[in-house]
């Protein structure tokens, strides 16, 4: 086994991002990638064992069972490169499964550092793998990994978790084109999906009685004050749940308790917020079977497999690149 970690920085980026998006008007809002730091990644970690979040179960069961029948589907050699790995405990036995055919060498492309070492220390004892972490933005890791892959070899890029669905409106569809031009044909992604399912099981999964989803959100503002200097006060920011229903998407928000006055030094910002405004902070989109047909093809890959977990509504999505 070899790790090995190429870093990056990103303080001014995440000030100038804090910045614009606590500058927008009508709808404050906050990028929600910001949400992972060390704590935020170990409170969603919690959120994943939660009995009211059934994503990470879903997929959990869906790669249990099937991994072998997923990776009978892919050409050998196949390197695998993996976007927001988390601390790759899902990843596992796609890895262990590939491994039994060939040495792997594994690529976990991430933002945030704390979940990249828990994934090297989740993986590292796989036999035969090489782990090549990432501190990147996603498609700047992917060119990056693109730029190490040999003529004869297949990528499979890892998407899981529904993250996908945390790319707002059209967006993810533009990631998804992106990510596809950095592809050859015939390299595939294993495309994790949350699926449609009621307004009442959805809200109660990311409002859930225990208020660990509250403390990960509520975190971004921990965040920005220990890391950008600023001085929100926690106490005065309640987490908020939404359900948008023409978009199929589950919003969450910060919202102010009262008028406040919020100053953020390394970012030159001072700006109001009324008591009852909300600082979007994450939308995470909910797919119908029609879509996901329709985001592969304008994306550029086709269908090649489709695994669903029918006990929480969940889609592994196989689709090669064409
Ligand atoms: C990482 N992502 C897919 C999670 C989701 O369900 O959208 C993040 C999350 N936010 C609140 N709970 C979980």
């Amino acid at each position: 086994m070899a790790t090995e970690l190429i870093k990056g920085t990103a303080q001014d980026e995440f000030a100038k991002e804090v910045c614009t998006g606590l500058t927008k008007s009508p709808q404050k809002e906050l990028p929600s990638k910001y949400l992972y730091d060390a704590v935020g990644s170990a409170l969603f970690e919690a959120i994943s064992v939660l009995p009211q979040y059934g994503v990470t179960r879903a997929e959990e069961r869906i790669l249990g069972r099937y991994a072998t029948e997923i990776v009978s589907k892919l050409p050998a050699p196949v390197i695998v490169a993996e976007l927001g790995s988390g601390a790759g405990k899902k990843t596992r036995v796609i890895l262990e499964g590939l491994s039994r055919r060939q040495p792997i060498s594994y690529y976990p492309i991430e933002i945030s550092s704390a979940a990249l070492a828990m994934c090297r220390r989740e993986l590292s004892d796989i036999n035969s793998i090489s782990i090549v972490g990432f501190e990147r933005e996603y498609l700047d890791g992917l060119l990056e990994v693109a730029a190490r892959w040999e003529a004869d070899q297949h990528l499979m890029v890892l998407f899981l978790g529904s993250t996908i669905g945390n790319f707002d409106g059209s967006a993810g569809v533009e990631f998804l084109s992106r990510l596809r031009a950095i592809l050859r044909e015939g390299d595939s992604l294993l495309l994790g999906t949350d699926l449609r399912k009621p307004v009442a099981t959805l809200v109660a999964a990311y409002d859930d009685p225990l208020g660990v989803t509250a403390a990960f959100n509520r975190n971004l503002l921990v965040r920005i004050n220990r890391e950008l200097d600023a001085d929100f006060d926690i106490e005065q920011f309640e987490h908020l749940v939404i359900f948008d229903d023409t978009n199929q998407n589950i919003e969450m928000h910060l919202r102010a308790r009262q008028d406040q006055t919020v100053t953020v030094a390394k970012a030159g910002l001072g700006f109001r917020i009324l008591r009852g405004e909300t600082i979007w902070t994450e939308t995470s989109h909910k797919y119908s079977q029609s879509e996901l047909n329709s985001i592969a093809r304008q994306t550029g890959f086709r269908w090649q497999g489709q695994w669903i977990d029918h006990e929480w509504a969940f889609a592994d999505n196989l689709w090669i690149a064409c």
